[in-house]
């Protein structure tokens, strides 16, 4: 009879998840004895780096990724990233070994006492089987859960239960197939469609899950149909929409006075594929302006029920974006060319100022280029500079959490490898996931890390100044040198001396993992 880890091995083998990102202990040798050769196990030397990649991997394809985590430590070690995954609502599946069975109770050493409690309430579903035989089907689950709900699920597995053989029953969990349409009632899209051609001001407002869906290009067409400007939901983690098209008004700000106020005098805010909203800091102020209605279209159940205003309704946007483009009539094309040129750069007193470093990435790289940005005083610079046209170009940590780019960079690399992958990392930042560097350089994986180095946590000293808290310490990180830790890794690195040796050093693809060090100038976000 096949055991329990052969069964396991099929069921993620016949449904392609065979590219597993992890850090072994003890209790997860035995999963991993005799995995078969179509497997690819990636290695990551911390589990923020592992768990960075699989998001990063999960985001560049879409689907559901194996993580392997070590026990109780492991996990903890995996948290802080686990955030970012949450509301990228990556369908991370996290396995953990935990102890034989009869070890757990007595917790002998690398037990993970109340397993499935220790990841909440950051992943939507946790379990352990309760039983050796429950083994694939528990696997299953978290895989489904995972893919259903869109957001990360956890299994502790004894490990002693990976040698149990098991018949008829476990075997069916390996034909399972489950999935979801959210196609909503024609009642629904025809009372949609109707508000949307009455409205006399009507504005789009997209989030990060319109990229996820592949909708980019589906978004275009529809704002273009109607004539409608498009902003980015606030705290975007993807691009829903080209940004410098003649529609595209901006990334609406994280503040609720602010955010009603840039959406003022509209009298239809349709928001598809974004909670409402992801706001940051605190402005106090009206949720709405004036006058507006606000829709909701959204397939995440729970940001549709944690809405403060406005009608939601819970459907897949992309049937929605359909239904409008057949049943909306089209409005006039507006003037001017389709897509406006960039600002020229502001030049620096000294250093570089961020805004020259990315418009020479704009220049230098190909337009299809993926960036993975975590610097965050650079925020305004980077949009005022960023031509990105096509899908999958842009990823942030989507719960701001400092460690996401670096490793993501790496396994959207992995996931995606046709698109040259560019991280665009701030010298605080970069710490947290640093250790991504060796499996970029043990696997090959073609990625240009360009590390913004300021000497300082930036985005701190303006909120600083924000929450009327100026000069408090820890906010100061000189001495770092980036090409000697990249080195250390095994990642060849160099300190752009300038504009032209920084446009020179981004010449051509990368072959391999390559480290940029750029001196800038310290910037605010806004
Ligand atoms: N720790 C973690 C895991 N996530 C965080 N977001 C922070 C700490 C707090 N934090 C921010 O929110 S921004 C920031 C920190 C420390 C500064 C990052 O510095 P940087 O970028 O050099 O990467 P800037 O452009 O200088 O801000």
């Amino acid at each position: 009879m096949p055991t329990a880890r052969q069964i396991v091995h099929e069921f993620l083998e016949r449904r392609g998840m065979t590219t597993i990102f992890g850090n072994p202990g003890s209790n997860e040798l035995p999963f991993l004895a005799e995995l078969p050769g179509s497997f690819r196990y990636v290695l990551g030397l911390h589990e923020g780096a592992v768990v960075g990649m699989a998001d990063g991997y999960a985001q560049a394809t879409g689907r559901p990724v194996l993580v392997n985590l070590h026990a109780a430590a492991g996990s903890g070690n995996a948290m802080g990233a686990l955030t970012n995954a949450v509301y990228s609502r990556s369908p991370l599946v996290l396995t953990a070994g935990q102890q034989v069975r009869q070890a757990i109770g007595p917790e002998a050493m690398l037990a993970n006492v109340e397993a499935t409690q220790l990841m909440r309430p950051l992943v939507g579903w946790a379990g352990e089987p309760a039983c050796a035989a429950d083994v694939p089907r528990s696997l299953a689950q978290a895989v489904f859960e995972a893919e259903l709900r869109r957001r990360p699920t956890y299994l502790s597995v004894p490990y002693d239960d990976w040698d149990a053989e098991l018949g008829g029953n476990a075997l069916v969990t390996l034909d399972r197939d489950v999935r979801r349409a959210l196609t909503p009632a024609e009642a629904d899209l025809a009372a949609l469609a109707t508000e949307v051609a009455e409205a006399a001001n009507p504005v789009l407002v997209l989030g990060g899950d319109i990229d996820t869906a592949g909708l980019f290009t589906r978004a275009v067409a529809l704002a273009e149909h109607l004539e409608l400007p498009v902003w980015v939901a606030p705290s975007p983690f993807r691009l829903p929409f080209p940004n410098r098209h003649r529609l595209f008004r901006g990334v609406l700000p994280a503040g609720i006075g602010a955010l009603s106020d840039r959406l003022a005098g509209h009298d239809l805010i349709l928001v598809l594929g974004a909670p409402v909203f992801r706001y940051h800091q605190h402005v106090p102020g009206p949720y709405l302006p004036e006058g507006a209605t606000l829709v909701q279209v959204t397939d995440d159940a729970e940001a549709a029920a944690r809405a403060p205003m406005g009608r939601s309704l819970v459907a897949d946007p992309g049937t929605v974006i359909e239904a409008l483009l057949g049943r909306v009539a089209g409005r006039p094309t507006g003037q001017g060319p389709r897509f406006a040129p960039n600002e020229e750069p502001a030049p620096a007193p000294r250093d570089l100022h961020p805004e020259q470093v990315f418009a020479a990435l704009r220049e230098a790289q190909a337009p299809g280029t993926t960036y993975v940005v975590e610097s965050t005083s650079t925020n305004a610079a980077w949009w005022r500079q960023a031509d990105l046209r096509e899908e999958s170009s842009y990823f942030f940590p989507a719960a701001g959490g400092l460690g996401f780019g670096l490793p993501a960079a790496v396994g959207m690399a992995m996931g995606r490898p046709q698109r040259p992958v560019v991280a665009v990392i701030g010298d605080g930042s970069a710490n947290y996931g640093i250790t991504a560097l060796w499996t970029a350089a043990h696997y090959r994986v073609p990625v240009t890390f360009v590390i913004l180095r300021n000497g300082s946590y930036g985005a701190l000293r303006w909120f600083g100044d924000l929450l009327g808290t100026p000069d408090v310490p820890g906010t100061d990180i000189p001495g770092l040198d980036f090409t000697r830790i990249a080195e250390g890794y095994g990642v060849p690195a160099a300190t752009a001396a300038d504009l032209p040796d920084l446009r020179a050093r981004l010449k051509g693809p990368a072959d391999g993992p390559r480290l940029i060090q750029v001196d800038t100038h310290l910037t605010t976000p806004e």
